[in-house]
């Protein structure tokens, strides 16, 4: 869905009609089906470094990636994904099949085996790509989307943040670039509650991150970062002002991570009710609840769209796990600009001993 203004039938909700509907729930469910079947992969040991889930935070990756340009051409809107954004990275074009290579680090993956988990870029689909120092890629999408205003190219570039990103003087530094400049920018804060195991109010003493926007003069929102609808809706108004001219926008997305950091993180810091609470607002179940209660789909429906990305996922799961590592030859090429010609774990000789005759 490329126009959020488009109707398909009656406008049930946001101004959507049902197929939007309808596609929102499924790339949350391809999202979750996803992941699920990582995590299967990873105690296979197939899965190579850690892996981290966007568990009970799909609505935010979908609802705001849903309000985009999607094109698969290099010429729509961008994003930089995080580790919790696998639906938006779904929506833009990415697949399950994508993921699951990078993520086995496999030679027919985005990276060819070179990186792990969601380091990869498709500049065609809008798909910016992180690097591990955080905030970094908050400065670089403020930097594309001066391009694209100076370019004049109707464009939109999102950053995604975690609450602990937001405390890097790269992010600061980039919102504030793109605010001055008045870019097409728009900056999702998911507030999951913790970063690793630090948790929000040693980030910050505001008690919404909202309160940062007025340090950088920009417009601001706080959403139920559960409820994709209310993402969707905040997400669409801010892309619709920067595409106006009007500059960044701020979105606070209030979501919780329900598993630690990554499988490695036990979450020993965090109380099981806490926990136990956020499972009653998985933001997947109250969309389901909420889209038969209004009579938007049947159950039957939403079934059919749980199988086929369990199915899909399934599917593109073995097939990933059959194909190739690298070889080592191959993997060490193209990392760095031009071709390596010696490989660079060879040995070197053994210094010469202090002393010794020559
Ligand atoms: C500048 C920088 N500092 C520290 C790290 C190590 N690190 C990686 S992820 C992470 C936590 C990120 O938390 P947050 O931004 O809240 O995102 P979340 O994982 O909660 O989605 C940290 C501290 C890093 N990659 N870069």
């Amino acid at each position: 869905m490329n126009d959020p203004a488009r109707a398909d039938g009656p406008r049930l909700a946001a101004d959507l009609g049902k197929s939007d509907l309808l596609e929102l729930y499924e790339y949350m469910a391809l999202a979750r089906a996803a992941e699920d079947r990582l995590e299967i992969m990873l105690k296979q040991g197939h899965v190579k470094g850690g892996l981290y889930r966007s568990l009970g935070q799909e609505a935010v990756g979908v609802g705001s990636a849903f309000a985009l340009d999607r094109r698969v051409d290099g010429t729509g809107d961008m994003i930089a994904q995080t580790v919790r954004t696998t639906g938006a990275i779904f929506l833009m074009g990415g697949t399950p099949l994508q993921y699951f290579r990078q993520y086995l680090a496999r030679s027919t993956g985005p990276t060819r085996g070179r990186e792990a988990n969601v380091h990869w870029c498709d500049f065609r689909k809008g798909l910016l790509g992180p690097v591990s120092p955080l905030g970094t890629m908050t400065q670089v999408m403020a930097g594309i989307t001066l391009v694209f205003k100076q370019t004049g190219q109707p464009r939109v570039g999102l950053a995604y943040a975690g609450d602990g990103q937001t405390s890097t003087g790269a992010w600061h530094e980039g919102l504030n670039f793109a605010a001055v400049r008045r870019c097409p920018f728009v900056a999702i804060v998911q507030s999951n509650k913790y970063a690793f195991s630090t948790p929000i109010r040693l980030q910050t003493r505001l008690a919404s991150f909202t309160g940062k926007a007025a340090g950088y003069g920009i417009e601001s929102r706080s959403v139920d970062g559960n409820d994709v609808l209310e993402v969707f809706e905040a997400t669409r108004d801010a892309v619709a002002r920067a595409r106006d001219g009007g500059g960044v926008t701020l979105i606070e997305a209030r979501t919780y991570r329900r598993l630690g950091h990554a499988q490695h993180d036990a979450q020993e810091y965090v109380p099981r009710e806490e926990i136990e609470e956020w499972e009653r607002k998985d933001p997947i179940g109250r969309f389901r609840e909420r889209m038969v209660r209004e009579g938007w789909a049947l159950e039957s429906e939403l079934d059919a769209l749980d199988v086929a990305a369990r199915e899909r996922c399934e599917k593109d799961a073995e097939r990933a796990i059959q194909e190739p590592a690298p070889d080592a030859e191959e993997a060490v090429q193209r990392v760095y600009e031009g071709l390596i010609t010696s490989v660079p774990w060879t040995r070197l000789p053994e210094p010469t001993p202090r002393g010794a005759a020559i």
